[in-house]
């Protein structure tokens, strides 16, 4: 429950109840470096429950107020998501080291996977039903009011060959009522080769600018983890979207999902589908084999 745990003005967690103690956590090895410190494998084992295997997001235990303000306001609007696409946090640790305890989610990103496992992917199969599982999540996202603001095959978590999860919300908010996008007022690290025109010019966030993300995850998806615009710095990928030219087909790709990539990247958000056309139409191809 969203309300379960909450954030001070000076950063403290008001309320304690998804709070872990980190004697219950056993810690194992490193599965990588995050943004603001490593994540790790480890178990936990609450007092009468039965042990579990899971991700142990950690903040550098040199870290700033800044950086504490956000790995907090992650923690606590993914406290508020229940989706089998979603990853899930099972919890806080206070530590030292701060920590977000999630569920382990143990074949890594999809972008890893892909790279490495190219072969146990198929167009048909596979990648479909990820790009459907994603879609899905995205739709609940919408539901509820979230921009991710930071979609890409990266941050994609394979839990089986079966089931995606959305990860990574360290750069996501929550719409107020009132308004259908979310204005950022700094640039920090923006992964600009995902961004829709309105994001890199204007500094706005909605729903539909996470549906051009989206469109450029399918396409990492459907290259087996290519860089989009390849070698190509921001500014200058930034230069072909707005001559009109757009990502092309990769190879191999059906005709429809690249229809779908390219109706993601409608220039006017207007124009774009939603994650609700976007779910239906992946739940809607019965033609789930290869
Ligand atoms: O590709 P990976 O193995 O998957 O490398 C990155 C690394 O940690 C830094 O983000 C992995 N990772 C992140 N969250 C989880 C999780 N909940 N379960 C398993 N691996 C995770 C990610």
């Amino acid at each position: 429950n969203y309300n379960e745990i909450s954030i001070n003005a000076d950063g403290q967690l008001s309320t304690l109840q998804e709070v872990i103690p980190f004697n219950e956590l056993t810690l194992g090895a490193v599965l990588g470096e995050g943004e603001f410190g490593s994540v790790l494998r480890a178990v936990y084992a609450a007092p009468d429950k039965v042990p579990i295997q899971v991700a142990v997001k950690t903040l550098h235990v040199q870290h700033t107020d800044a950086n504490k303000r956000e790995f907090l306001s992650e923690a606590k609007l993914m406290m508020s998501l229940q989706h089998r696409c979603i990853v899930r946090l099972i919890g806080v640790s206070l530590g030292p080291p701060l920590a977000m305890v999630q569920e382990l989610v143990p074949l890594g990103s999809l972008l890893n996977y892909l790279l490495r496992h190219p072969e146990k992917a198929s167009p048909g199969y596979e990648l479909r039903l990820w790009a459907w599982q994603v879609a899905s999540g995205m739709r609940y996202l919408e539901r509820r009011r979230f921009v991710h603001r930071d979609l890409a095959a990266r941050n994609i978590l394979l839990a089986s060959r079966h089931q995606a999860k959305i990860s990574d919300f360290g750069l996501s908010r929550a719409l107020s009522t009132d308004s259908s996008y979310y204005k950022a007022s700094r640039g920090g690290k923006w992964p600009i080769k995902w961004y829709a025109p309105e994001s890199y010019n204007y500094g706005t966030f909605s729903h539909k600018s996470d549906v051009w993300s989206y469109g450029v995850t399918l396409w990492e998806m459907f290259s087996y983890g290519k860089q989009p615009y390849g070698e190509m710095r921001g500014i200058e990928a930034i230069q072909v979207v707005e001559s009109g030219q757009r990502l092309e087909r990769p190879e191999n790709c059906p005709d429809e999902i690249y229809k779908v990539m390219l109706d993601c990247w409608a220039y006017s958000p207007d124009q774009r589908p939603t994650f609700g056309k976007l779910d239906d139409v992946f739940a809607h191809h019965p033609d789930y084999v290869n």
